[in-house]
């Protein structure tokens, strides 16, 4: 029987903008709201970023992220995946500091250096609402997204330092040699856990080919190991729908994409889940709680979080 489907939610991440939809969550109270609806239509890991209240801005304020996540464990016992993504001209320090400073069962890291261009969407927006929205986009233009196996092999010992699995994000199929790297290096802990983030203009296209590529090729380097896809805009239920029948589990979320279906915004990442998880189990694949989720990833438990 396959195994149980962890469906992940990534509330509000830090691509979209909020003159794209007026759905986005951007104070604490809104993130927290939409990772607890999101609980109760069915994911059991929520992916976290913190916004600046005042302007949606992404920010890697550690007090917004601390009220953030202490709200959401106050009122669910779902898995809280906090993002060491950050922002251009961040340090490592900083991107990674809400790890030691809130100790999360699962946190991502990125496992490898790529463009990760938003700008052709800042032609699409007529009237922004805050001033910062179309540098941000027209920025990434110039934008790499830099993970330097320095900087990955900081991030794995301090995450193993704190009992934090990493959550390895897979932009392209290279990144699945970086990992491997790492593995064999001894500084990886089991179950190697690995998000496919496919679709993000300078990664993978999100195809199934490439979906089938991306697992064929950590079979061949990894061997054991457990997956997870998700999708940029329109291509999140087509390839989520896919990888749940390979086998694999699923992120939806705000931050891959705004629209529940073509033409129709999400008023929140809940609607998402509630059409993935119909879609599983439609095809008679069950989803797992969050209770599952930990024994899946091996993770420490919500009593070993600093939050
Ligand atoms: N900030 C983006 C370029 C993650 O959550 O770790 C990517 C990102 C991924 O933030
Ligand atoms: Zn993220």
């Amino acid at each position: 029987m396959a195994q149980k489907l962890i469906i992940t939610a990534a509330i509000t991440g830090a691509v979209h903008v909020p003159s794209m939809t007026p759905y986005l969550p951007i104070t604490p109270e809104q993130i927290i709201n939409d990772a607890v609806k999101a609980g109760e239509a069915g994911a059991s890991v929520v992916h976290i970023h913190a916004r600046d209240p005042k302007n949606g801005r992404p920010t890697s304020n550690l007090e917004l992220m601390g009220e953030i996540v202490s709200g959401i464990k106050q009122r669910s016992d779902i898995v809280v995946c906090i993002t060491t993504g950050g922002q251009l001209g961040m340090s490592l320090e900083e991107r990674i500091a809400a790890v030691p400073a809130f100790k999360p069962e699962l946190a991502s890291c990125n496992a490898g250096s790529v463009n990760f261009v938003l700008a052709p969407a800042a032609a699409k927006i007529k009237n922004p609402q805050y001033d910062w929205e179309i540098s941000f986009l027209e920025g990434t233009y110039d934008l790499v997204f830099a993970n330097t196996f320095k900087g990955l092999d900081y991030y794995i010992n301090t995450m193993n330092q704190y009992e934090t699995l990493p959550e390895f994000e897979v932009y392209d199929v290279g990144m699945i040699n970086n990992i491997a790297y790492f593995v064999r290096k001894g500084i990886v802990r089991k179950p190697v856990y690995m998000q496919f983030v496919m679709g993000i203009l300078g990664g993978i296209p999100a195809t199934i080919d490439n979906l089938a590529f991306l697992v064929k090729t950590a079979k061949e380097q990894i061997g054991e190991f457990q997956w997870s896809c998700a999708a940029a805009g329109r291509h999140q239920m087509p390839l989520t729908t896919a990888a749940l029948t390979m086998g694999g589990n699923v992120r939806v979320g705000l931050e891959d994409n705004i629209h529940v279906k073509p033409g129709v915004l999400a008023k929140s990442s809940s609607e998402q889940v509630e059409l993935i998880r119909n879609i599983a189990e439609g095809l008679g694949r069950e989803v797992a709680n969050p209770a599952e989720t930990r024994a899946i990833l091996g993770l420490k438990g919500l009593d070993k979080v600093g939050f």
